[in-house]
């Protein structure tokens, strides 16, 4: 299915009244509100390939059809959402769910709908049909240099594909660790899967970055061999300059303070990329802003401070990317209201006013810094994202256009009711 430009325009014609008076309100009140309309519209969120489908939990799947068949069907999934937000402009792709046979056709395609291929992800926690060993008891941490090997060979493998593609980043998530006490020999786990990330590190072209993610638990429940920010970290300095730590939002255990961990990654210079998700109780993987918007807004407010005393691009300096699945919602509305959640969250952040909060900081002054962060936090941004779409050319409000295109129900006519997208 194609939405042309012509009935974006035409729908956004029908709503731009309303939206005129909204903006004109929301805008009088921004100091710059040109430069903060540029950063909304250069801002662009990578979108998972697995997310397109339905996931499911370990208890059942349930899809609603019209789901992605191939990686071509997955591209133009993305190419829609980026049509209608005009911020979703790159893809994240997944071996080996998404192997690129013909990679020159997949980089045109992708190049038609106006997308980049964001970070590769490997995956060595599932055994594949025809794998010589398995990971049954992890991958770089095996007690066997073999295991090991095979998973270093695969990790050589996505990196190729991702060079064919035009990528230039790759994300390491392991699910290594142990299930029991006694399992494990922490230190060699550490040094194996050390070992094996230098050797991965040292097949990277001289332009790539290594994403290191942690997770605290899942798969493993008693120990994770990359299993929050402090080890993380340790593996990217121990490697090199080309490696980084990517911090998922799901990955903590509860009630971690995770706008000072960025804080202090970025101080260091070893904040990579981002994974965008929310969650009440772990790794749940539900829509970003869904459950905690404000700690969303804390985060990007932590974010933009670091970013800025580093002189980084907003845009361009950190892998931005969506990490969900979809079990109730349709996946891709549920990524359009992601997408809108990430730009809001984005938008207040750039609204506070960090001279008044150094100044209060300063003093001490400790009511006055929750004013400053919640004055941003309690302004109302929607029209500000709205008009940094309507010059992108994209939809005012995706998620009605979306559904009033019919989109999913064109995309059931197209590739039929029981469709299964690859994914977790
Ligand atoms: C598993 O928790 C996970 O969601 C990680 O966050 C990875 O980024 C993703 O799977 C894909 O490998
Ligand atoms: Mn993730
Ligand atoms: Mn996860």
């Amino acid at each position: 299915m194609q939405i042309n430009k012509h009935s974006i325009q035409e729908y956004n014609q029908g709503q731009l009244q309303e939206h005129s008076r909204r903006y004109d309100f929301a805008a009088s009140s921004v100091k710059d509100v040109e430069g903060v309309l540029q950063k909304l519209m250069d801002f662009q969120v990578a979108i998972p390939s697995w997310a397109l489908g339905t996931g499911g939990t370990r208890f059942g799947r349930f899809p609603g059809g019209g789901e992605p068949r191939s990686l071509e069907e997955k591209i133009e999934d993305v190419g829609l959402l980026h049509r209608l937000n005009g911020a979703s402009g790159a893809i994240s792709l997944h071996i080996p769910w998404d192997i690129p046979t013909n990679a020159s056709h997949i980089k045109a395609l992708a190049a038609q709908h106006g997308l980049r291929f964001d970070a590769m992800n490997s995956n060595t926690f599932q055994d594949q049909p025809g794998q010589g060993l398995s990971y049954k008891f992890g991958s770089m941490q095996h007690v066997d240099k073999a295991v090991r090997r095979q998973a270093v060979e695969h990790n050589i493998e996505v990196i190729e594909h991702g060079v064919a593609l035009g990528s230039d980043s790759l994300t390491v998530w392991l699910s290594d660790g142990s299930s029991f006490p006694g399992q494990l020999n922490f230190r060699k786990a550490f040094e194996n899967t050390l070992e094996s990330l230098q050797e991965v590190y040292a097949a990277l072209p001289e332009n790539w970055k290594m994403f290191v993610e942690y997770k605290a638990f899942e798969p493993n429940f008693y120990s994770m061999t990359v299993g929050d920010w402090g080890q993380s970290l340790l593996y990217a300095n121990k490697l090199g300059p080309k490696a980084y730590t990517l911090v998922d939002l799901g990955h903590h255990l509860p009630n971690a303070n995770i706008e000072q961990i960025v804080s202090l990654l970025l101080m260091e210079g070893k904040l990579g990329g981002f994974h965008f998700n929310d969650s009440k109780y772990g790794d749940d993987d539900l829509t970003v802003g869904s459950i905690k918007p404000y700690q969303l807004f804390l985060i990007f407010s932590e974010l933009l401070e670091g970013m800025d005393a580093r002189g980084m691009n907003h845009a361009t300096d950190l892998g931005w990317m969506i990490d969900a699945s979809h079990n109730v919602k349709d996946p891709l509305e549920d990524l359009l209201q992601s997408v809108e959640a990430i730009m809001i969250a984005y938008a207040q952040a750039l609204l506070v006013d960090r001279k008044a909060l150094a100044a209060a900081q300063q003093e001490n002054d400790v009511a006055r810094c929750q004013e400053v962060l919640q004055e941003a936090y309690r302004t109302d941004v929607r029209p500000l994202v709205a008009e940094a779409r309507l010059r992108a050319g994209a939809a005012l409000r995706p998620l009605q256009f979306f559904r009033e295109l019919k989109v999913r129900e064109n995309l059931i006519k197209e590739r039929g009711r029981k469709t299964v997208a690859t994914g977790l």
